[in-house]
């Protein structure tokens, strides 16, 4: 069997999305999304230009040379643009080869170890207030066991505050130090709305120093979190061993790593309890079974990234996975109910707390071009957070 075709879809239903369509001489072709918040047409254009060319004419059955082709062959290594592109070729490549064998992509990964995937939704609302106002009803009405807040960010709407049609990102201000006060507020009204036993998870975005976020973590391990996301940046690992060393809540880490090796001193050291890899930006599938392994011999679970600005592909692979995988932690669902339910076909569906996909060959979801093609791309930016002094924060 040999790649005939590898296609680029970009299509902007309820946002940008970037897609892979690898196509052979078998007729039978394998979908990918390398879907990348602002930066869709760049990854494309590296695929379009570059890696298409290398993978023409190939086997597509060959998944673990091209990944390290790609990683290690071109010499320059790694990056966001380039993982994302390599991660939704890959997930192409295993949708193929799940076609071939005609089994889900969770039997080849090893078969199920577990039939449903425990998941928790973001609660929703344009304010603090309302969001603490409909808590309670939210997880009542769909059954949920844990859900996630963020930190911060009043003036944030639409996809994560990414508006398309404009010339340039958003200005947001954040005055991290102004905030502390309201961020423990927020959590501990909404612990109190929802009770005992529902889990919160806190994402603090990355949005505060680190000393600022030991304090708020220490504020709140009374009303136990079910972890905090992104306490730090990753750029310094100092800076989560500081929060680690200082701090008694769990913690969740790793969206925006680029490599497994990015990750090792989380696993290795136990910095995180769950490790949150986006399998876009850390090399698809491939690579994704060796981060949970090597996560799995630290005792680390894992909690794929799922927001809403990756496709239905990407939750499908995500929920392959944690089926699959024996340190299965907890799955973020952003699955959306949006115009991308028109171009994608498949996915996971929710119920009850738990997410469930039926069987089918390979990832299970496939692209209709025609409806892509009816949503044009339209340039997007996130928005930048900029503070009082003018100067700029991390979003
Ligand atoms: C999450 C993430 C997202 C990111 C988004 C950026 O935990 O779901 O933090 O909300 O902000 O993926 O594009
Ligand atoms: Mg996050």
């Amino acid at each position: 069997m040999k790649i005939t075709e590898v296609k680029t879809i970009l299509t902007s239903p309820n946002q940008n999305y970037l897609f892979v369509k690898i196509v052979t001489d078998s007729g039978l072709y394998g979908v990918g999304d390398a879907s990348l918040n602002g930066r869709e047409q760049t990854v494309a254009a590296l695929i379009d230009g570059y890696l298409a060319h290398m993978l023409v004419g190939r086997d597509p059955l060959q998944i673990e040379d091209f990944w390290q082709l790609v990683y290690r062959g071109s010499y320059w290594r790694g990056g966001n643009i380039m993982m994302s592109a390599l991660s939704g070729i890959d997930m192409a490549l295993w949708d193929i080869l799940g076609k071939v064998a005609d089994k889900p992509l969770y039997a080849l990964l090893g078969g199920k170890q577990r039939d449903k995937v425990l998941c928790y939704a973001h609660v929703l609302g344009s304010t603090n207030e309302e969001k603490i106002a409909r808590a309670a009803d939210y997880v009542k009405e769909r059954g949920l066991k844990v859900i996630r807040l963020r930190a911060g960010l009043p003036a944030a709407h639409g996809t994560f505050g990414n508006q398309r049609g404009q010339a340039g990102p958003k200005v947001e201000p954040w005055n991290p130090e102004e905030e502390i006060a309201g961020t423990i507020d927020y959590f501990v009204k909404v612990r109190k709305e929802v009770g005992d036993n529902v889990g919160i998870i806190y994402d603090l975005h990355e949005r505060f120093s680190p000393e600022q976020a030991i304090y708020i973590m220490r504020c709140l391990e009374e009303y136990r979190p079910y972890f905090i996301e992104d306490p730090v940046a990753p750029d310094s690992v100092d800076s989560l061993r500081s929060v680690r060393s200082k701090t008694a809540v769990s913690i969740g880490f790793g969206e925006l790593y680029k490599s497994r090796w990015e990750c090792l001193p989380a696993v290795t050291e136990r910095l995180a309890d769950y490790l949150r890899c986006d399998i876009i930006r850390i090399g698809g599938i491939t690579e994704a079974r060796k981060i949970a392994v090597l996560a799995e011999t630290y005792d680390v679970k894992m909690a794929w990234h799922g927001p809403n600005d990756v496709s239905p592909i990407t939750h499908a692979v995500n929920w392959h996975l944690n089926v699959s995988q024996y340190n299965f932690g907890i799955q973020e669902d952003g699955t959306t109910d949006g115009l991308i339910k028109n171009v994608i076909f498949g996915g996971p569906v929710y119920d009850n707390g738990y997410l469930f996909m039926k069987d089918g060959p390979g990832i299970g979801c496939d692209i209709d071009e025609e409806a892509a093609a009816a949503y044009p791309f339209r340039k997007a930016y996130i928005p930048v957070c900029r503070q009082e002094d003018g100067s700029i924060h991390t979003w």
